[in-house]
């Protein structure tokens, strides 16, 4: 046996088992994964047939609004319905969550023990390739892994969230009643993304007001691809402290999901998900070679050469080296 095949074998046996709901192959792909594994095209095409059962929902608010609360009392809820369920926490790079994770992890424990969950952090920090290359990956192997469901948990309401919840089918924002959330999520253009709202710590005061407010500002909104093909935006209610309105939430997902089916939504989301993916692996991919093309002796010096020497124009020089990368590009996924 060569050592290909035995690589192979290693991969197709840890899918296997996976699939079969073992915790450990699981987290042993997600690593693999993660740590872009010499592997990592193998495991991805290994997945791939088992993939696009499950239903991607990301839950992003501002820092301590109730996600990791919230998730581990919809984990709680979704088992109860028998569903296998992934959870992808997403270590916030802001330094505002210094000891949440802790939390998060120590709320977690009750799942831990339980076959029927996937929990797994991701660090954006210090992240090789970063992590809007990552988290796909991972969304994959929890897909394959048979997961009814997958949460992503994202902290925030800024760009590198976006780019995150747009990996979702779908969207629940979090927000707080009195955290000015309402009128933050409405520059940050949250109010587009999500298909649903959650105003948890509902047992403080101001949670009418804030329900009120966020009805308010999405009946002025334009929000392409919700209203117009029929989904009106739910505003669901919490106390995901004491597990108070997630039976609520549970059913407004169980509603996104089948409208998503029905609308076509689902697919034509899944199709811009898999096009960005693409994408970025394409300028991943570029922008390795293009380290080479930099190299010393090899083709920018010399470019660079002429185009001082006035015998080139810098977008014909580029255009050569665009074609260099491609080739080595094909060369390599030739061989
Ligand atoms: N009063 C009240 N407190 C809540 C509720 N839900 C969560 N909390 C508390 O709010 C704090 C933050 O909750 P988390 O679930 O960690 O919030 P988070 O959004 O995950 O926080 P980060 O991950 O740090 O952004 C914790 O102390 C929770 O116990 C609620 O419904 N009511
Ligand atoms: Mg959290």
């Amino acid at each position: 046996m060569t050592r290909q095949d035995s690589a192979s074998d290693l991969v197709s046996d840890l899918v296997g088992r996976a699939r079969d709901g073992d915790p450990r192959s699981v987290g042993r792909l997600i690593s693999m994964v993660e740590d872009a594994s010499p592997r990592l095209r193998e495991v991805a095409a290994a997945l791939t047939p088992f993939t696009g059962r499950a239903q991607v929902v990301g839950l992003t608010g501002s820092p301590g609004v109730g996600k990791s609360t919230s998730t581990s009392v919809l984990v709680g809820a979704l088992r109860k319905q028998g569903k296998r369920v992934g959870v992808l926490a997403v270590d916030p790079s802001s330094p505002f969550s210094g000891g949440a994770l802790l939390g998060d992890r120590v709320r977690m424990q009750e799942h831990a023990t339980d076959n029927g969950v996937f929990i797994r952090s991701m660090a954006t920090r210090g992240h090789l390739g970063g992590l809007s290359w990552a988290t796909p990956q991972a969304l994959r192997v929890l897909d394959a892994a048979g997961c009814d469901i997958v949460l992503i948990e994202t902290v925030g309401v800024g760009q590198s969230e976006i780019e995150i919840v747009s990996l979702a089918d779908t969207t629940v924002v979090l927000l707080a009643p009195g955290m000015g959330d309402g009128i933050q999520a409405a520059k940050a253009g949250i109010l587009e993304v999500a298909d649903l709202f959650v105003v948890n710590k509902a047992d403080r005061d101001g949670a009418d007001q804030t329900v009120r407010e966020l009805r308010y500002m999405l009946s002025l909104g334009d929000r392409k691809g919700h209203d117009e093909s029929g989904w009106k935006t739910p505003i669901v209610k919490t106390v995901a402290a004491r597990g108070e309105g997630v039976d609520e939430l549970v059913v407004a997902l169980d509603e996104h999901r089948q409208w998503l089916e029905r609308s076509g939504e689902r697919d034509r989301r899944r199709q811009a998900r898999a096009e960005a993916e693409i994408e970025a692996i394409i300028l991943a991919q570029m922008r390795s070679r293009i380290g080479d093309v930099r190299g010393s002796g090899t083709s920018l010096p010399q470019v660079a050469k002429r185009v001082v020497a006035g015998e080139l124009d810098p977008y014909s020089a580029a255009d050569d080296l665009v074609e260099t990368v491609a080739h080595r590009i094909n060369d390599e996924s030739g061989a």
